[in-house]
């Protein structure tokens, strides 16, 4: 008697488990903008490297990218991108509003956003390892944090750095006036008509910003690090399907480096795998034997889609931040793990 009871009360459960993964498979906005034919990728539009608005009305930089390769792999085709640009204070609620699928714009990944009881938001694998900085005129002969007592900062509102340059600064005992602003061309016209002695963001948008100013070198990012700033890719907590896809893509940008597949050689790579059929990780890898695309919610040749759009992720920050780039940024910690970086993507299979 008890053992069936036991029994029943299992299978309704399993059955109640059953539908709700069901539910939430149906809710999922992965399926939306399957339909939609289209992903809404939320990014800044104002930082050179990043995500950059030309004035031929294209998109540029690594953020940009990210949205590409997402497009690839949900939707086939790199180009079906709607971008939106947001401002730091509007992006979150973009999110939860439903008016972006994804955000793609210099965010910090950290445990108040990524948590239920803080922004509510799911977070993707770290694709850009930054820290915060602070830029001063070197007229000013300003070296380190400790000569800003008492000085005013432009500082952007709504972000992770109005927080760490309040936390520095008073463990420091550091006096100073932050002068919030709502964009990153704010704070720097701000500081460029004197408000402030320095500004402070992440040091790359720092050094972005710089490339645009009429005197780059009549300005200095302080050696100072003030915090850790992994930037990354952002969706809605509570859709675990759009959450893995994402992901996933992110990973398969570091697998593809870490395998040397690249636009040039993937279709070769494809005719190996084709011939020899012992590799069957590679195989199942490029969707030649099928299975690992179905089980993130793609078609098989979501990596292939997405290597054949953006190349591997070092062919992405190549381009945008490479030495050949407008903004050359030493890879350092955003290189692969296996050569001293911290990129690593964990087993496709
Ligand atoms: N990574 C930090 C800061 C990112 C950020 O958005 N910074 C401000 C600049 S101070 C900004 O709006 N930058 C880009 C823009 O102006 O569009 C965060 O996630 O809070």
């Amino acid at each position: 008697m008890i053992k069936l009871y036991l029994t029943g009360l299992m299978s309704l459960t399993l059955m109640l488990s059953g539908c709700a993964s069901l539910e939430n498979d149906k809710r999922s906005r992965l399926d939306l903008i399957k339909t939609r034919d289209k992903l809404i990728c939320g990014v800044s539009g104002k930082i050179p490297g990043f995500s950059f608005l030309k004035s031929d009305g294209s998109y540029q930089g690594i953020d940009i990218e990210i949205c590409k390769a997402l497009a690839a792999a949900f939707l086939g085709s790199p180009n079906k991108v709607q971008y939106r640009p947001l401002t730091a204070p509007e992006r979150f609620t973009a999110i939860k509003t439903g008016e972006i699928d994804v955000l793609s714009r210099n965010t910090t990944f950290n445990l108040s956003r990524d948590s239920i009881g803080g922004n509510g938001l799911t977070f993707a694998p770290v694709v850009f390892y930054d820290g915060q900085g602070l830029m001063v005129k070197s007229n000013s002969k300003i070296t380190r944090i400790e000569q800003l007592n008492d000085a005013n900062i432009c500082v952007g509102s709504g972000t992770t750095t109005e927080q760490n340059l309040n936390d520095a600064f008073e463990e420091k005992k550091i006096n100073y006036k932050p002068i919030k602003y709502q964009d990153l061309n704010q704070v720097v016209a701000g500081y460029l008509q004197g408000r402030c002695k320095a500004m402070t963001s992440d040091r790359s948008q720092l050094a972005a910003a710089r490339t645009g100013f009429k005197n780059p070198n009549r300005h200095i990012i302080l050696n100072d690090v003030l915090s850790k700033e992994p930037l990354a890719p952002a969706s809605i907590g509570g859709d675990q399907k759009l959450a893995d896809a994402v992901r996933w893509v992110i990973y398969s940008l570091i697998t593809a480096e870490e395998l040397d597949i690249n636009k040039a050689n993937i279709d070769k790579k494809i005719k190996l795998a084709t011939e020899d059929k012992s590799k069957t990780s590679l195989r199942r890898l490029l969707g030649i034997d099928p299975g690992l695309g179905q089980k993130i919610g793609l078609s098989d040749d979501f990596f292939v889609n997405i290597i054949k759009s953006t190349g591997n992720y070092g062919d992405i920050y190549n381009k945008h931040l490479g030495k050949d780039s407008n903004l050359p940024i030493p890879r350092g910690l955003n290189n692969l793990y296996s050569k001293d970086g911290l990129h690593i993507a964990p087993p496709m299979k």
